[in-house]
């Protein structure tokens, strides 16, 4: 058994729980103003994530469950946002279910289609097979929310790193919108 805090929308810090904390530093590929980045400062925080992995990672048939916490901010126009992926047996799906804050859930196909659905305090998300996923902070506070995804899907970053999203999530004139990619 595991305790979560609905109210902070986290785990209790416990043995079983894996804790993972990315910095502007670690995700300097992923925004696109590269000069705006190298001008603030590399070990702030952008989000945090918990998981809870009761059974081996990829064990067929099993579901992890984890909390992600991504701080406000932006660097140039781009709001602060979380690596993103698709799952590695790409057919394996996803819940993401928001607890507080105001956010986007950038997704995208194989033919790189990109949408997004609005996140806030309790939307629920399914993520469907063969779809990226990837969450922005658009608020001014710290955005929360929770996943469960299956034991075996395990993670596709390097897609992401090398070719991006097919679109990106910008502040343009005080409002969030999603903007075609050059990449
Ligand atoms: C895992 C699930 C989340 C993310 C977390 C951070 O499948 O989607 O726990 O790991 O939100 O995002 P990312 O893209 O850095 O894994
Ligand atoms: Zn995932």
């Amino acid at each position: 058994m595991m305790q979560m805090d609905w109210a902070k929308g986290l785990l209790r810090p416990d043995v079983e729980v894996r804790e993972s904390v990315k910095t502007l530093g670690q995700l300097s590929g992923i925004f696109a103003n590269t000069k705006a980045l190298r001008e603030m400062d590399p070990t702030t925080v952008v989000y945090r994530v918990q998981a809870w992995c009761p059974i081996p990672e990829g064990t067929e048939g099993g579901l992890f469950w984890g909390t992600t916490v991504v701080e406000p901010g932006l660097v140039d126009s781009e709001y602060f946002m979380t690596h993103g992926h698709f799952h590695l047996k790409r057919d394996r799906t996803e819940y993401y279910g928001t607890i507080e804050g105001e956010g986007a859930l950038v997704l995208m196909d194989e033919t790189r289609a990109t949408w997004m659905e609005p996140m806030a305090a309790g939307t629920v998300h399914f993520i469907r097979p063969r779809v990226a996923h990837r969450v922005a902070n658009i608020g001014k506070s710290p955005l929360r929310f929770v996943a469960c995804w299956p034991s075996d899907a395990g993670h596709d970053y390097e897609s992401i790193r090398t070719y991006g999203f097919g679109a990106r999530l910008l502040n343009v004139r005080g409002s969030a919108m999603l903007v075609k990619s050059d990449a």
